[in-house]
């Protein structure tokens, strides 16, 4: 690709286009600089949702930055990444104009309002000739939340059309049901004080120290002398650090969890009042009858002996025993009954509702949350349902929209987007903030998919990711560090960003690019009164009224920066504001009848077991805390570079190496039945027998996993995929 394109600047650059609101001018950093302010902004990675404090120069910009001390997130600590974060935004990749794809040719660039015009002309024409549902958005848990319920709303209600969704469907979709199901709203009840609170801590298919390092530094202040109990097939750096590491077999865990149960009921270590609060005991204790220790041996690879002291630790009732969990439990073929099997261990135990206790789930990005309640993609904006007449119509009169333009079903999940894309039902994508072509479960499919498609457009901060490199459109977008608006972390807690920095080129925050299309495409009069990212969460937080969620007692950003960011529900006229505050103390849940449900069924087979052909079982997930995804940041940090491999490897146990005759640093080809990688053999005792780990920031790495999902949340099976090493001659 030839770079010079972008270093020049074409079309028109009139001010009201590339000066956003509030932001800066255009001068240039001097390169000594003493900081004579600071601000604050959210971190932009992960949902632990630590508070960096920037140091500005005369001119608002930042130069440097260090965590916040009396944050209560995150007490003056902060990840490599978290103090690198300024890093990714000067590279020399950033995407400064829109790009125009030709087919077979190179991009060129164009005006925005030429991309705007195409962008209009193109999505209305597909929408005459085949209908609302011919086009589909995917987006993501990393832009503001803000940004977020504005392309959902403007897409649905405003654009016409029906279908969207974001990428925590790879990431938070399971615990989205689970609690839906469970509690009668998406609810994660932990507030952080509870690592520190807790007897015992146990983490299921959580690498707290590569993946929520702060987090694990919270554990780390825990004064009870905690036990940490880690269930996890590979012994992870958190495994290594924990009292205790149970190496079940992957998948293993749904029959863990029921044979926890299990125990716990026959010896009655149960909590009556907790379980007054519930429905569905009966039918849960006779099911559970059937999941002896020595009914779920075989199938974890634990002792009975193991699993039976493993429930009295979890159930004794003199100490506060507290569930986490993230990707090991969420992107699984059966992930929601798996996170509900949490969830039912903690309702038996009276381990909700009480410091150092609950069924936790940590989640990923630095909005995963705001994505959760206010994307408009499987929930209605502002934790509402659109199949509920009374929460479409409540949502119509607070946006001043007419009822008929909300839509009364939710989307199709992510999978059934592309499979819509296969059967030519969806014409054209929009993605935003997010680079399925690495990152997708079965990668190598979007290749194909992508001739299927009549309009791909990609909006990113990089011009050059997988993803905007098939686009037909691209649009250059701020990043954090450019824009305002606010996250919602993994404790509920609402955190503001700011502008530091002024956006390269042409490149537009997000917020003011769907603005510029919502007056392409001749709707913009709907979005009138969404003028800053700060009046439209005005907007969102009138919607949560009365809702779960319910944040009417925010007044402003500056009231969120002034309390350490806000946890929801806050709702006005709430005059008992604390800083930490967790779910259900009240025992009572969302449903009508005020009572939590038990909701199980029986585990199933691994979707691609292992086999004589494709003998290793892949493991994926992260590999550093150096290296965020797909790396399209993290890559731009020579700080963060120095500090992980920049090529891929394979984790494999010693013996199965050396069967194979293979030694450190060999390359060797990883091949599953959708496709092959290759990558440099590291020996590692971490990885059990018969499975191998590969970290999910190397591009190929996804042609190789296996296209399975959880029924209830679509979520996919990441962690699960037979594959066979071929070493590669040197
Ligand atoms: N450095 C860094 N930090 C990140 C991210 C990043 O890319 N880089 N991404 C962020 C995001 S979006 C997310 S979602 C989180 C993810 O955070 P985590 O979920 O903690 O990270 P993963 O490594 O994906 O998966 C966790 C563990 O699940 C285990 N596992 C695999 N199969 C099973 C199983 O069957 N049962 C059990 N019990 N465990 C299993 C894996 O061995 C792995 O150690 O991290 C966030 N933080
Ligand atoms: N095999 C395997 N695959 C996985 C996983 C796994 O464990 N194993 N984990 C899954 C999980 S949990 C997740 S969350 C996904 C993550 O997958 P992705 O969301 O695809 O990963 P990112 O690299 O974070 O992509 C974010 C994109 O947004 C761009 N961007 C950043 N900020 C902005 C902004 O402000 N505006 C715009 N417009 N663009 C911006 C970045 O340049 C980047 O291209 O990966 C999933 N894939
Ligand atoms: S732990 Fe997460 S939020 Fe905190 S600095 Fe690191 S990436 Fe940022
Ligand atoms: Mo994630």
């Amino acid at each position: 690709m030839n770079l010079r394109f972008l270093k020049q600047q074409t079309g028109p650059l009139t001010k009201d286009l590339v000066q956003e609101p509030g932001q800066f001018g255009l001068g240039k950093v001097p390169s000594r600089l003493k900081p004579v302010s600071t601000t604050t902004s959210i971190c932009g990675y992960c949902a632990t949702g630590c508070q960096l404090k920037i140091h500005l120069d005369e001119k608002g910009e930042a130069i440097n930055l260090s965590p916040q001390a009396h944050y209560p997130v995150n007490l003056g600590m902060a990840c490599p990444k978290g103090w690198q974060a300024l890093d990714p935004l000067t590279s020399a990749e950033r995407g400064t104009t829109p790009l125009l794809r030709k087919v077979g040719g190179d991009p060129t660039e164009t005006s925005w309002q030429d991309a705007l015009d195409l962008f209009t002309k193109r999505l209305k024409s597909i929408k005459e000739t085949h209908g609302h549902e011919s086009v589909a958005f995917l987006s993501t848990g990393q832009i503001p939340f803000e940004e977020m319920a504005f392309l959902g709303c403007l897409f649905k209600f405003g654009m016409g059309f029906l279908h969207g969704d974001a990428n925590t469907r790879q990431c938070m979709a399971t615990a989205v049901t689970a609690y839906k199901q469970s509690f009668g709203f998406d609810a994660p009840p932990a507030t952080y004080a509870d690592f520190e609170l807790s007897d015992v801590i146990v983490l299921v298919g959580a690498n707290l120290c590569i993946a929520h390092p702060i987090l694990w530094q919270r554990v780390m202040r825990n004064k009870r002398n905690p036990k940490i109990i880690v269930i996890d097939p590979r012994s992870t750096e958190t495994a290594q650090a924990a009292t205790q590491h149970i190496a079940l077999k992957p998948k293993g865990d749904l029959a863990l969890l029921y044979a926890l149960a299990h125990c716990i009921l026959r010896d009655e270590r149960i909590d009556p009042v907790s379980i007054a609060n519930t429905e569905g005991i009966e039918s849960f204790t006779s099911f559970v009858a059937d999941y002896s220790p020595a009914a779920v041996s075989e199938k974890t690879g634990l002792t009975e002996a193991e699993i039976e002291s493993l429930a009295r630790t979890v159930s004794d009732p003199s100490l506060k025993v507290s569930w986490w969990w993230t990707m090991g439990v969420n992107q699984s073929h059966e992930g929601v009954r798996t996170a509900q099997a949490i969830i039912n261990l903690c309702l038996i135990t009276g381990n909700i509702g009480k410091p150092g206790t609950g069924p936790n789930s940590i989640t990923g990005q630095c909005n995963a949350m705001g994505s959760r309640l206010f994307s408009n993609t499987t929930s209605l904006v502002g934790g509402h349902e659109f199949y509920n007449s009374d929460h479409r119509e409540k949502v119509a009169r607070i946006l001043e929209i007419p009822a008929d333009h909300i839509p009364s079903e939710s989307s199709l999940a992510y999978d059934q987007i592309f499979d819509a894309v296969e059967t030519g039902k969806i014409k054209a994508l929009w993605i935003v903030a997010t680079n399925p072509f690495h990152s997708w479960i079965d990668s190598g499919k979007l290749s194909r998919l992508r001739e299927k498609l009549d309009f791909l457009v990609v909006q990113d901060m990089y011009w050059n990711t997988e993803t905007a490199l098939a686009a037909d459109l691209y649009l250059p977008a701020a990043s954090w560090g450019e824009k305002s608006g606010c996250f919602i972390n993994s404790e509920r807690r609402i955190g503001t960003i700011k502008p530091v920095k002024k956006a390269p080129g042409q490149a537009l925050s997000d917020f003011r690019i769907f603005r510029l299309i919502a007056d392409s495409w001749g709707c913009g009069d709907m979005f009138k009164k969404w003028t800053t990212p700060e009046e439209a969460f005005k907007i969102l937080r009138d919607l949560t009224q009365g809702r779960p969620c319910d944040i009417t007692g925010i007044e402003s950003y500056q009231m969120i920066d002034d309390r350490g960011g806000i946890q929801w529900p806050f709702v006005l006229g709430d005059t008992s504001f604390k800083p930490e505050r967790r779910l259900f103390e009240d025992g009572f849940f969302y449903f009508e009848n005020r009572k939590a449900k038990f909701l199980f069924s029986p585990p199933q087979e691994l979707p691609e077991p292992p086999d004589v052909e494709f003998p290793f079982l892949l493991l994926t997930g992260r590999g550093t805390s150096s290296q965020w995804h797909t790396q399209s940041r993290t890559s731009k940090s020579t700080v963060l570079r120095k500090l992980y491999p920049a090529d891929a490897y394979v984790e494999i146990h010693p013996s199965d190496a050396k069967r194979l005759g293979l030694k450190n640093h060999h390359p060797v080809c990883i091949r599953s039945r959708r496709g092959e990688m290759t990558a440099f053999v590291y020996i590692a005792p971490t990885v059990q027998m018969g499975q191998v780990f590969i970290p999910m920031h190397y591009a190929a790495l996804n042609r190789l996993t296996h296209p399975s999902f959880d029924p209830h949340s679509r979520q996919p099976n990441y962690k699960a995929a037979a594959v066979k090493l071929v070493r590669i001659p040197s």
